[in-house]
């Protein structure tokens, strides 16, 4: 027999947001719930999303069309289905686990050096700010890459809100830490929790983005729910997921894998082909999927929009 499949990565840039079928299971779900015919009634119509996501409402939200991608998005389930989130293993398949994660309540903390320190419950932080979807690249220094729609909002927004006083230089941002519900947690010989920082200038650059949906839902579990930071220009593990605290501070923050292995870890971890770790050549990368292999670019492709940051810094090990 001859079935024309569609393979998943077919997946066109422009069917990362179906609106339309997004739109249509919310309306056929509120229908549900109209008739009697409750979620989760054995009818076997209960979602693989936003199970008990408050803010579900409020995606899909606006493009972006400012940031395009050079290639197609990778399908979401292949991007949702291989994760690093050393919380829930080391491995890439965490994703049943990571369902354990109770992303509500929710609160993160902005503190330190800030006029106005707080914590914030995440709907609260998700109503304030401007949502809006953006299709980014995404590169891991393992050399794997896919290419995502992230909903969310400018880290420079939350930036404002806390209100950063003179003198602050970074931000450490901090994921939760239970053991008991992420059992990555239990091994002791990681310095948990994950850690991870920008200084206040590149936290302010115009791609830094906090993302709290994805794929036109709100984020699952395992891409960090319920906010994680997107940083493109960098590699993948700068994007320290489930944030739980912000601090500004004049120190530079120690981050997870640098405390682990500073010789293959370091501060600034923008993505630059010519420059190999240890373990893993950067020249080119493994787009989930496809298995295709692409030349990296200079960070990341977005040398246009960073490069700035780095002109003047000298002796900085820039690329690890
Ligand atoms: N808290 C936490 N954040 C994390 C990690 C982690 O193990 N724990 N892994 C990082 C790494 S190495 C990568 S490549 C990205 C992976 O994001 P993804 O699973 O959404 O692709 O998350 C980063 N953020
Ligand atoms: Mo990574």
């Amino acid at each position: 027999m001859n079935i024309l499949k569609k393979r998943s990565w077919d997946l066109a840039e422009r069917e990362a947001t179906p609106e339309s079928v997004f739109l249509n299971r919310r309306q056929i779900l509120a229908g549900l719930a109209g008739s009697g015919a409750l979620l989760g009634s054995g009818l076997g119509l209960r979602p693989a999303f936003a199970e008990e996501d408050p803010s579900a409402g409020l995606y899909p939200v606006k493009r972006n069309e400012v940031y395009q991608l050079d290639r197609d998005l990778t399908a979401e389930e292949i991007a949702s289905k291989y994760n690093n989130f050393y919380e829930f293993g080391s491995h890439k398949q965490i994703w049943p686990a990571a369902q354990d994660l109770k992303i509500r309540p929710w609160t993160v903390t902005l503190d330190g050096m800030v006029d106005n320190p707080q914590t914030i419950d995440v709907d609260d932080l998700i109503s304030k700010m401007p949502l809006e979807e953006r299709l980014y690249r995404h590169r891991c220094v393992e050399a794997w890459s896919m290419a995502v729609p992230w909903s969310g909002f400018a880290l420079a927004d939350l930036v404002k809100l806390a209100g950063p006083q003179t003198g602050a230089k970074y931000l450490r941002f901090e994921t939760f830490l239970d053991p008991s519900v992420a059992s990555g947690q239990k091994q002791s010989w990681y310095p948990w929790p994950y850690v991870e920082g920008l200084t206040l200038e590149e936290a302010t650059n115009e791609l830094a983005f906090i993302a709290t949906g994805v794929y036109g839902k709100p984020l699952a579990k395992q891409f960090g729910a319920p906010v994680r930071l997107v940083t493109p220009w960098k590699y993948g593990f700068k994007c320290i997921k489930s944030i739980v605290k912000i601090t500004f501070t004049d120190q530079r923050p120690v981050s997870f894998w640098e405390e682990i292995q500073s010789s293959e870890y370091g501060f600034w971890a923008n993505v630059n082909p010519s420059v190999p770790h240890r373990r893993w050549p950067q020249s080119s990368e493994r787009v989930l999927g496809t298995n295709e292999r692409r030349n990296t670019l200079l960070y990341n492709g977005y040398e246009e929009q960073v490069a700035y940051l780095y002109k003047d810094m000298k002796g900085e090990l820039l690329f690890m």
